[in-house]
């Protein structure tokens, strides 16, 4: 091992997870404040859950020219995306030029997953340990593990029985899968199985989507971007910036300022046809009230509802895709390539597993309650153990010997998303409560960890050694997250992983800030505009 790899014995920080969030860390600690920090990876490689969602179709929801680090002018100008969404190996490529151009990689310690971290009061230091048995100790502890990182099996019988393949989403083999003249069944049709199931079902000999939950989704309309488009992105950098901090959701699109109940039905079906045309994301932005007033969104369910009849072709198929039960968007809304004309194609059906639920897996493939379908190969897309399932897999142990997952045991708790009462000097960016799963990810990144640095900075030059939220910090923003999602429709979905809901025996609790990216930074600042109001902090 090179000298400089070999652990200090005292570390000011330790981040955990090389991902955005991690890596943009690790420049503001280690490159801005001189601090001696080191990033512990589980995956072989940066990326963090990008490096490990390799399943075919995988791709950014956001649009490329906003999906990156924009606190740099040098690399928003040497770096091009190809296409209007990035797709996984693009994304990979950006993240290994981004560890590549700030040299990042000889703070990452790869390969290394933790296990467990503990909270010693008495020397103010955080102690990690590692899957191979080594321990590290620093000042602050800081978790950069992503929420959508945790995958989610659910437990069937039989799994151990079947004879052929499977494999989750989100933890794809890095060899890839070859679908060729195999009988695949794929389960869940949320975002990952809506991208998944048009690339799987034009390579196997078969495809069964098996549907739970219909879903509403909107065409990407993904492209080559022209040269003009790349142009305009490098030469309008300050602008998209601006723009993408000033946004409710940290895209670089404003959400129109008109009611949808305030337009005819010619007049909103017009809108709705354009903001279709145009795809993506944008499309919620059409009207201003999609989110928050059930009739307004009604138009636009119905309008996809509509559009989803007249694309497929079988009326019985077409009625259940179209059988959806939640306000549009109230779940993560998908974009899709295709994915509802896949159900036009010859070797592709659809099975609804509500009606009759899946009973068990079996040597041959998967048993409903009422029919059996052969599989070679078997697919979840059956989502994360969000927000709340990364962590508390670290096994960390905070103030009085006090457990996350004890801490946790009614749901997530905690002070801007970003500290837990009882757990000093430990920061979660994009943790429950933050904004950041509602948002243009990297947006959200960054300004959790200029927040955190800026905070670390200020401390260390006051010498406080050590900053705990308060419990009645955690508690007045815990009723704001409440307060902020009631008045949205997202809590009307109760199926949604923003609740921990697919996820069983998780507690019911809506997780991520639904009062705006923008707003969110504002309380940020003021926060700390006040002396960190809400922290105890000491000497
Ligand atoms: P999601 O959005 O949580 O979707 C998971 C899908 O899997 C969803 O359709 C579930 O149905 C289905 N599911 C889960 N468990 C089962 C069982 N036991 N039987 C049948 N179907 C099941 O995860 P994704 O990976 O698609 O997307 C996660 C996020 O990644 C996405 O929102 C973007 O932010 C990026 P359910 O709805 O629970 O009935």
């Amino acid at each position: 091992m090179p000298d400089t790899m070999t652990p200090p014995v005292a570390l000011d920080a330790v981040i955990i997870g090389a991902g955005f969030s991690g890596m943009y860390q690790l420049h503001l600690l280690r490159d801005r404040l001189g601090m001696n920090v080191t990033v512990l990876e589980a995956g072989e490689g940066v990326g963090g859950t990008w490096y490990w969602n390799r399943y075919p179709g995988a791709r950014c929801d956001s649009e490329s020219h906003s999906y990156c680090y924009m606190f740099s002018r040098e690399l928003q100008q040497e770096w091009e995306w190809s296409e209007r969404y990035p797709e996984q190996p693009e994304i990979m490529r950006y993240m290994n030029f981004v560890a590549d151009r700030l040299d990042l990689r000889r703070s990452i310690r790869f390969g290394t997953r933790v296990t467990g971290a503990r909270y010693d009061a008495a020397a103010n230091r955080w102690h990690v340990d590692t899957q191979g048995g080594e321990s590290f100790q620093a000042i602050y502890l800081i978790t950069a593990v992503g929420c959508l990182s945790t995958a989610n099996v659910p437990q069937m019988p039989g799994l151990e029985t079947f004879a052929g393949d499977w494999y989750h989403t989100g933890e794809w083999p890095q060899s890839g899968v070859d679908f060729a003249g195999k009988r695949v069944g794929l389960i869940g049709t949320g975002s990952t199985g809506i991208q998944a199931a048009p690339v799987i079902a034009a390579q196997a000999k078969h495809l069964t989507v098996f549907q739970r939950t219909a879903n509403y989704s909107v065409p990407a309309h993904n492209a080559p971007l022209t040269p003009e488009f790349k142009q305009w992105v490098k030469a309008n950098y300050e602008q998209l910036r601006a723009l993408m901090r000033s946004t409710t959701n940290g895209h670089p699109f404003t959400i129109a300022e008109r009611s949808a109940l305030d337009a005819d039905d010619v007049e909103r079906e017009a809108l709705f046809e354009q903001a279709w045309a145009k795809g993506g994301l944008q499309f919620r932005a059409i009207f201003k009230d999609l989110l928050s007033s059930l009739d307004a969104n009604a138009t636009a369910a119905e309008f996809i509802k509509r559009k989803i009849r007249s694309i497929v072709r079988d009326p019985a198929t077409a009625e259940l895709l179209a059988d959806i039960d939640h306000p549009y968007a109230a779940k993560r809304p998908p974009i899709d390539s295709h994915y509802f004309e896949t159900f036009n194609r010859e070797n592709v059906a659809l099975v609804d597993v509500r009606s009759a639920p899946i009973a068990r897996i079996t040597p041959t493939g998967l048993a409903t309650t009422t029919a059996e379908y052969e599989l070679d190969i078997i697919v979840f897309a059956t989502g994360f153990d969000a927000m709340t399932g990364p962590l508390l897999r670290l096994n960390i142990e905070g103030r009085d010997g006090l457990t996350l997952r004890e801490a946790w045991a009614a749901g997530p708790r905690s002070y801007l998303g970003l500290q837990v009462p009882g757990f000093p000097n430990m920061f979660t960016i994009t943790g429950p409560g933050s904004p950041s799963v509602l948002c243009n990810m990297p947006v959200a990144i960054e300004q959790h960890a200029e927040w955190i640095a800026d905070c670390i900075s200020h401390h260390r030059g006051q010498r406080i050694a050590r900053m705990e939220a308060t419990e009645e910090a955690a508690d007045a923003w815990v009723a704001e997250v409440n307060r902020a999602a009631e008045a949205t429709l997202l809590p009307q979905a109760s199926s949604s992983w923003y609740l921990g809901a697919n996820v069983p025996g998780k507690p019911r609790v809506f997780m991520p800030y639904a009062g705006g990216m923008a707003h969110y930074a504002k309380i940020c600042a003021d926060v700390a505009a006040k002396g960190y109001e809400g922290f105890t902090l000491m000497a």
